[in-house]
């Protein structure tokens, strides 16, 4: 079984289709994708990529963990949080069914092994000094209460992180990008190197793998024990030329996370789905 983690579709089903059908052509069945969250926002089709992972899931070929703007939809849906106008999933608002359940009983931090290294795919970032089996077992608590009762979740969503551990915890799992040297963390872009948050991670010395996404102005992110993997498809034409980027990671690698690492597919962004305000 091939393991294909993606990075952040935000919207970009064309893109995620050609992925998906690039997988069946390389592997049959025998693949199964891990995503990194944000399936949904900012980009053209949020409704049509959740149908495309949500099969590929009852068939047992894909898993994904909650990203933030997988969040906001939740808390759009609960009146927590006003539409914006870049916002761009009224698709699933309108779709009816059950999409919302359906995210909210979706995992924050997934846990695997690959050759020998264990590993963590989460949205934004682990904590520094924290181990795999800790930061699991919190994440678990707080999945409970998230894809437990509609008003268990609709009140953790609704916390402010300063009064609910729980709530900080889903904040900074899925928005954290830079630690300072007091330990506080944000969701800004970090002044120095030695303050984004996986630097701080990697000096505790983990005996664990992160695949994440979350930070697409960072782009692509190789280094031992990380795999950043949002590469902004949805920013096409504004930064560039922009792609949605797939990590194959060679399965019987002694250590899976060595660099260098030419394990990727880039899909193209088929079109500019942004454009700059004013
Ligand atoms: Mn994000």
């Amino acid at each position: 079984m091939q393991r294909i983690f993606v990075g952040d579709v935000q919207g970009c089903a064309d893109e995620l289709g050609e992925l998906v059908q690039r997988a069946r052509d390389a592997f049959g069945g025998d693949f199964e994708l891990w995503l990194v969250g944000d399936l949904v926002n900012r980009g053209p089709a949020s409704l049509r990529v959740l149908e495309l992972v949500r099969s590929l899931a009852d068939a047992g070929r894909a898993r994904f963990v909650l990203g933030n703007h997988d969040l906001s939809l939740l808390r759009v849906a609960n009146g927590q949080r006003s539409y914006g106008f870049d916002d761009s999933f009224r698709d699933v608002l309108e779709a009816g069914g059950d999409w919302l359940d359906w995210m909210r009983t979706q995992p924050l931090v997934l846990p695997g092994r690959i050759g020998q290294r264990r590993f963590a795919m989460l949205h934004a970032a682990a904590i520094p000094g924290w181990s795999l089996d800790a930061l699991c077992e919190r994440a678990r608590r707080v999945e409970e209460r998230l894809g437990g009762s509609p008003k268990d979740a609709k009140r953790l969503l609704g916390a402010r992180p300063e009064d609910d551990d729980d709530a900080e915890f889903l904040a900074r799992l899925t928005r954290c990008r830079s630690i300072d040297e007091r330990g506080r963390w944000s969701s800004r872009t970090p002044r120095a190197p030695r303050d984004a948050w996986h630097a701080r991670w990697r000096a505790e010395k983990p005996d664990f793998g992160v695949v994440y996404g979350h930070w697409a102005t960072q782009r692509l992110h190789v280094a031992p024990l990380l795999r950043g993997l949002d590469t902004g498809c949805v920013y096409q034409g504004l930064w560039g030329d922009r792609f949605l980027t797939a990590w194959l990671p060679v399965q019987d690698a002694e250590d899976p996370f060595a660099t260098p690492d030419e394990g990727f597919w880039r899909i193209a962004a088929r079109a500019q789905y942004l454009h700059d305000p004013g």
